[in-house]
């Protein structure tokens, strides 16, 4: 590889786009939360009427699934009375668990309160008689407990109100008021929730906003109450750009690597979020700091949910894997809270960053004991395991690949973290991509090295793209490894909003230089793929792969997914 390019790569390297927000600060650092999703549904726990809600399907979805009428799910909610509530144990379980924020469901889409709501009296408090408010009750625990208390509050769905979205088998469609439900139930109880539980550490919204001006009103709110507070992602539309302050995955899922934006995955510790009592599919104590690791290593943050019955228990077997969890986390918490994510995979495992450490969380020892890593360019001073520090793990060099003794004993069955003193910040070179005879090189926004404002992002709806981009500093880049010298043509694929279209963008293969204007592609996120134009390569070998803007504008290059390089020859096929 010439020694310009590796400069540049390794100078992409270190620039990896993340805007530091200092209302994200407690979030960034803190990764793993508890979800809380618990209602009348929890009542019906997965059966009504001799019918049972299939796994896999969500039992707090019960009543569409059958679309209860609205009358008889009242009346089956006045039997909610979690008499064993505590919400001083929940609180106890998440710090048990290393859970650093509750979020609880203060209204699902079933549209009951789980709060003593003055805008409606179909709430926990008033409409049971039970009397008492859970969430006022568990945002003062974790208040004493140094835990951040969040809510969940389904802003859009709404199945008891007449005007809410969802309902269509009690409410005909045609004579909803859509507006009239946001105005007099939707944003009086979120402005209830934010005036009367303390400082809320974050809004989660689901299911999306209609509009863009509906959602940026619930944003309003938030900011106009409690400014600190974070709204989710899922606050606006899922087809449009992001609104909140945190992007979401969906439900239970996982990206293929790391992202430029802060992000998080709600994920359940069985395939139901509302408790079933057919749902016995909990995962494992391995499973969930596996899944947390992973997380974590790409910089994202885990909200992992819990169901408790009807009278406040929480399943005992939920409650045995997350101490189990917790047992973990008690010895290798350095590794996991306020990391950053590491832009490498190993056979054996993932890492983790912090400072002028990486932490190797080791899965599998190799066989041969031996911990091979390859791709870091740093010189190392020391490792030694995090569960035995005054150990000191012998570190040596096998060419490009460093290589690190397993500790003999104290090896921990799901995760060895083994903590490696690097000199200076971590580098890595960044992956070559190679090509197969024949075949298009196609280079993705996963595997590029982004720079400047450039970023690797999410959306609902076009998954994941590289976007933010506005000027020349900001670019995507690869490196590749050609076998075949000759024509290619070059081609890119991206959506483009009508306001974004004719900006010039530069491809830069090797020395070549090709120069187009973005066409746009539609409203949103319609991706296309456009030709470019050819270029030729010489001989084969290394090269560097560039895209950017040509120069400064205002707004966003393109929603962009992919650039192939396709062997003149070789058919594709394009959208
Ligand atoms: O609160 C949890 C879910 O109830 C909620 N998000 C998480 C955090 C959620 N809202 N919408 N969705 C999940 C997606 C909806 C999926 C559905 Fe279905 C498919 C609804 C009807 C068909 C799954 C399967 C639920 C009922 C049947």
């Amino acid at each position: 590889m010439g020694r310009r390019i590796a400069a540049f790569l390794l100078l992409a390297a270190a620039c990896a786009a993340q805007p530091a927000d200092p209302r994200l600060a407690w979030y960034s650092h803190d990764k793993f939360g508890m979800f809380i999703h618990w209602g009348p549904y929890s009542l019906l726990a997965g059966e009504y009427k001799g019918q049972r809600t299939p796994i896999g399907d969500e039992a707090e979805w019960i009543m569409q699934r059958f679309n209860i009428p609205v009358k008889e799910y009242r009346e089956m909610a006045r039997g909610l009375r979690p008499l064993k509530f505590d919400a001083a144990e929940y609180v106890r379980l998440a710090k048990a668990a290393g859970m650093k924020y509750i979020v609880i469901t203060a209204k699902h889409h079933d549209g009951f309160a789980m709060y003593r709501s003055k805008v409606s009296s179909y709430n926990i408090a008033d409409w049971t008689g039970w009397g008492r408010d859970p969430v006022d009750e568990l945002s003062k625990e974790c208040r004493k407990a140094g835990i951040r208390f969040c809510v969940y509050y389904s802003h859009r769905e709404d199945w008891d109100d007449p005007d809410g979205y969802g309902n269509n088998w009690d409410y005909d469609r045609a004579g909803k008021n859509f507006a009239r439900y946001l105005e007099n139930k939707s944003k009086p109880q979120l402005r209830e929730l934010l005036t009367n539980y303390g400082p809320l550490g974050l809004v989660w919204f689901d299911r999306g906003m209609e509009t863009d001006q509906q959602a940026s009103e619930f944003v309003q709110i938030v900011r106009t109450l409690q400014p600190a507070c974070l709204v989710n992602g899922r606050v606006g539309n899922y087809g449009h750009e992001l609104m909140g302050d945190y992007q979401n995955m969906g439900d239970n899922g996982m990206p293929t690597g790391g992202l430029d934006e802060y992000w998080e995955t709600p994920q359940t510790l069985n395939t139901t979020w509302g408790y079933s009592k057919f749902d016995q599919e909990w995962k494992t104590p391995a499973g969930v700091i596996h899944r947390l690791v992973e997380i974590v290593s790409k910089g994202g943050n885990y909200l992992l949910n819990i169901g408790p019955m009807a009278d406040g228990v929480i399943p005992p077997p939920s409650v045995a894997v997350l101490k189990k969890v917790g047992a973990w986390i008690e010895t290798n918490g350095e590794s996991i809270y306020g990391t950053s994510a590491c832009p490498a995979e190993f056979t054996w495992g993932r890492c983790t960053v912090k400072g002028e450490k990486v932490y190797l969380h080791v899965f599998n020892w190799p066989a041969d004991g031996i911990l091979r890593v390859s791709g870091f360019n740093n010189r190392t001073r020391a490792a030694y395991a995090v569960n035995n520090p005054s150990r000191k793990l012998q570190v040596g060099r096998d060419n490009d690949v460093i290589t690190i003794a397993a500790p003999v004993t104290g090896r921990d069955e799901i995760d060895t973290v083994v903590a490696l003193e690097i000199e200076g910040r971590l580098s890595v070179r960044p992956s070559l991509v190679t090509q197969g005879s024949d075949v298009p090189i196609e280079l993705d926004y996963m595997r590029a090295q982004t720079t400047g404002k450039a970023a690797k992002r999410f959306n609902r709806d076009g998954k994941f793209h590289i976007s933010k981009w506005t000027g020349p500093a900001d670019s995507a880049a690869w490196r590749i490894r050609v076998s075949q010298a000759g024509p290619y043509r070059v081609r890119v694929r991206y959506a483009a909003r009508p306001t974004w279209a004719g900006s010039e963008y530069r491809v830069k293969v090797g020395g070549q230089l090709l120069t187009a204007r973005v066409a746009a592609t539609g409203e949103w996120y319609a991706y296309k793929t456009f030709d470019v134009g050819s270029i030729d390569i010489a001989k084969a070998g290394e090269y560097e792969v560039s895209i950017r803007p040509v120069a400064d504008s205002d707004h966003d290059l393109m929603y962009f997914q992919s650039l192939i390089l396709e062997p003149a020859g070789v058919k594709m096929m394009v959208e």
